[in-house]
């Protein structure tokens, strides 16, 4: 695919993603929506050594002001209805992405860019980042799991005062109810994000994908998530980095692992 919104610029393991429609903060129209699938469908799992992937916005302003106000006018129930679940199956394509997936929120994280920061695995806001779900504005609720994820990160009391008020949390507050793991200064972002990836690049990469899918296991009802936890803790035990990384504690050295 010829991607003419997202912008992949991939160092050291490390695939920077930058939603580029600036002039509309970013949101997400269907091109938006259609590249990022393609990018979690295809093209980083052909990423040779990809250690993880940052999701960030163009400018200064928004990470993604929500979806495209303009597509969606006169939409039918049943077209809604399907664009919603086309947008909730990349969301939870992006959740279960077997690498980690860290939001760098340098701005506007409204609606569906709320909702997209949301199903990253980690967020890093920038001090200006402003997050919210504003969808009752419009006569509508969120679409792409905003209703779920928001309680997963901040309890019920909380995220139902801002689904109907559609009040925005700054950055500080976002980092005190647990939406995001950490602020920094605005331009910082993608650096830390960068940063936050490498340090988990050291750890063993099988482990890393069992910690995401057992989190995940959490909160997906059809699975118990403790029996999900003592499969994939017999799955680490066959692998070789798990060898490795016991001998290299036995043996007072720093582990080598190779993702096997
Ligand atoms: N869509 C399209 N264009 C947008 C946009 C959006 N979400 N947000 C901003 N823009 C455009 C503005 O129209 C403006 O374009 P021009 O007038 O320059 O052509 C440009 O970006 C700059 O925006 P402003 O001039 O408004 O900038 P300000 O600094 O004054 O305000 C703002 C920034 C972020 C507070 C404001 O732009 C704003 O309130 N934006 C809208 C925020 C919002 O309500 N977002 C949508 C949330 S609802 C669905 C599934 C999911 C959804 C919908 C349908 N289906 C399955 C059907 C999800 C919906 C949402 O995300």
């Amino acid at each position: 695919m010829q991607y003419q919104i997202l912008q992949i610029a991939i160092e050291n393991g490390i695939a920077v993603v930058t939603i580029s429609r600036e002039k509309a903060l970013n949101a997400l129209n269907r091109q938006t929506m259609d590249e990022l699938r393609h990018f979690f469908s295809e093209t980083a799992s052909s990423i040779e050594g990809l250690k993880g992937v940052v999701l960030t916005g163009a400018g200064e302003k928004a990470f993604v002001a929500g979806a495209d106000i303009t597509e969606f006018q006169g939409l039918s129930p049943e077209q809604g209805q399907a664009l919603a679940q086309r947008g909730q199956d990349l969301f939870f394509l992006i959740e279960k992405f077997s690498k980690p997936v860290v939001a760098a929120v340098n701005g506007f994280a409204l609606g569906g860019g709320c909702e997209l920061a949301m199903s990253c695995h980690l967020r890093i806001a920038g001090e200006k980042a402003r997050f919210g779900q504003p969808e009752v504005n419009l006569g509508l609720i969120p679409g792409y799991g905003g209703t779920q994820r928001l309680i997963q990160y901040i309890g019920k009391t909380k995220a139902t005062e801002l689904l109907m008020t559609a009040d925005m949390l700054g950055a500080e507050e976002a980092l005190r109810l647990g939406l995001v793991n950490s602020v920094v200064p605005a331009g910082e972002e993608v650096g830390k994000a960068v940063e936050l990836i490498e340090k988990i690049a050291t750890k063993a990469p099988v482990a890393i994908s069992k910690i995401i899918e057992t989190v995940n296991a959490y909160f997906a009802e059809e699975v118990d998530g403790f029996a999900y936890e003592v499969a994939a803790f017999g799955q680490c035990c066959a692998t070789e980095d798990f060898k490795e990384g016991a001998a290299a504690f036995v043996e007072k050295r720093k582990a080598a692992f190779t993702g096997k």
